[in-house]
């Protein structure tokens, strides 16, 4: 009998030994694989416990903190099954995660926060609400990416302190030339926010599709909104539908800018209304891929009371601070058409109370002030806006085109700005990209999705994931800062990540992932 007692010691002591070595505690904080990197991250080698108590504390009387507090515990939840309680409190507590808004000086700026892992307590602070959500991306990086029962959860203690090198750092779903729900479209803002960005362009009117209800304009969407590239069914947000994206996007420190693409890119609505067409036929809907070939009638009084009507219903659903015209490819129309076309379009949007962004084609108009351009293609048409006093959104197709090919084998995308492999996308820096562009001309990057060949959310995915973690890197940190052999490292341990996502993302063998 006693040889059973000490045999079954001894096997208990062996599992119970065997699973705290197997289980390591994480100490080394600088081992972690962040992307974006972080300016400076110091570790002092011990851990904090999330357990089912541990609390989650906001400083009261910051506007914005509660609803942050509240997205950090819904993503506590997602990860380790707990449902925190949340506390606000005038000062910080002694044990729990707190997040607080302060003044940490000018280096920070707006979006910049400092992220103390201590043994008790996890501070993130910042000088506005925008740092603390960032600061909570960092922690979360932390943890284990998909559902753990493990509990507590140890995170190894330390210090960050982080801020962006851009202040614009987004992408662009094109839900024009193929509809995607609003159900895709807040997936696709879950994995901007993962990665720090802060803007979602939604390119909502192309030839293909008119996507966003106009209430004084009601045959954009049902007869604009009916199809879409290869004739499927199509689709459009009503306005209802637009406001959950943006409110969902906002409570993500993500701002929607709206693109009604024009004088081009405008099939759909030609298609709609006879009247804006200069024959006075409307056009025949369309459901190829080519571009150029249409454009409103610059000189019809009717073209700019149906986009005074559109700017306007938009703006007042957009609380961004931008709507973007397109201007793109407009090559039927003549110059001197489109430059008073843009002109007066221009003047339509600071009507509504928004600043201009427009394809680099618009340089060729008279830009007004504060117009940023987004540089896609033409350096000259760049150059000459900077000229003109725009500011430059930087998203050259070689290098920033999430449709692109990652190579010639790549089933999905197209191929007429090169192939861009993991590699090609992170390997370049906005600030020196082209002569003349330097860092104070540029708001920021923006990474477009054109979806003339992506067809669902998992087509999305794969085209998205993994360059679009090296976007934004390339927005958050500094040129000098990073570097691909020790970003693809970084990179390898994020598989893991999208994985637990769901995300079915395209294995670069670029990428040592890890197994
Ligand atoms: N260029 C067109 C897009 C799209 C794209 C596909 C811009 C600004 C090629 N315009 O890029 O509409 O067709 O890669």
């Amino acid at each position: 009998m006693k040889n059973n007692l000490v045999l079954s010691a001894i096997m208990a002591f062996t599992i119970l030994f065997q699973v705290s070595c197997t289980k390591k505690i994480p100490t080394d904080l600088t081992k972690t694989s962040f992307i974006p990197k972080p300016v400076s991250v110091v570790a002092t080698g011990e851990t904090f416990e999330l357990t089912r108590s541990t609390v989650v504390y906001y400083q009261e009387g910051v506007e914005g903190l509660q609803q942050t507090a509240q997205y950090l515990t819904v993503e506590l939840n997602r990860i380790g099954g707990i449902t925190p309680t949340v506390n606000s409190t005038a000062e910080a507590p002694a044990s729990g995660i707190y997040l607080s808004v302060g003044d940490h000086g000018q280096e920070l700026g707006e979006e910049g926060y400092v992220l103390n892992i201590g043994k008790k307590v996890i501070n993130i602070s910042a000088n506005r609400v925008a740092g603390c959500f960032f600061g909570i991306q960092t922690l979360l990086q932390t943890m284990p990416a998909g559902q753990t029962t493990a509990l507590p959860i140890e995170i190894a203690t330390g210090t960050i302190r982080d801020f962006p090198e851009f202040g614009y750092r987004g992408a662009m779903l094109d839900v024009a030339r193929h509809f995607f729900s609003v159900q895709d479209v807040k997936r696709f803002i879950d994995f901007l926010a993962a990665y720090k960005m802060n803007v979602l362009h939604l390119h909502l009117s192309d030839d293909q599709g008119w996507r966003i209800e106009i209430k004084s304009w009601p045959k954009l969407t049902e007869i604009g909104g009916s199809t879409e590239v290869g004739g499927g069914e199509g689709g459009f947000y009503t306005q209802e539908q637009y406001t959950e994206i943006v409110n969902y996007a906002l409570e993500r420190n993500i701002t929607i800018i709206p693109e009604i693409d024009m004088p081009g890119h405008t099939n759909a609505a030609l298609a709609s209304y006879a009247e804006l067409n200069c024959n006075g036929k409307a056009t025949e809907l369309y459901t190829g891929i080519e571009v150029g070939f249409s454009t409103l009638c610059t000189r019809k009084e009717i073209t700019y009371q149906f986009v005074d009507d559109v700017v306007r219903e938009i703006s007042a659903i957009t609380p961004g601070p931008y709507f973007h015209i397109g201007g793109d490819e407009s090559l039927v129309t003549p110059l001197d058409d489109y430059v008073y076309f843009i002109n007066r379009v221009q003047d339509i949007v600071v009507k509504y109370g928004k600043k201009v962004i427009g394809w680099d084609e618009i340089a060729h108009a008279t830009l007004v002030d504060g117009a940023t351009v987004q540089f896609w293609a033409d350096v000259n048409n760049t150059k000459m806006a900077v000229g003109k006093g725009a500011k430059v959104i930087m998203s050259p197709a070689k290098k920033a085109y999430l449709d692109m090919k990652y190579d010639s084998t790549t089933h999905l995308g197209l191929h007429w700005a090169g192939y861009i492999e993991v590699d090609t996308a992170y390997i370049w820096d906005p600030a020196s990209y082209v002569a003349g562009i330097t860092k104070e001309n540029i708001l920021g990057i923006e990474s477009p999705l054109w979806s003339e060949t992506v067809t669902n959310i998992d087509e999305i995915e794969y085209m998205a994931f993994p360059r679009l973690p090296g976007y934004a890197e390339i927005g958050w940190t500094a040129p000098d800062a990073r570097n691909w052999d020790e970003y693809k490292q970084r990179l390898a341990q994020h598989g893991k990540r999208f994985e637990a996502m769901n995300i079915d993302f395209y294995r670069s063998p670029l990428v040592p992932w890890e197994q």
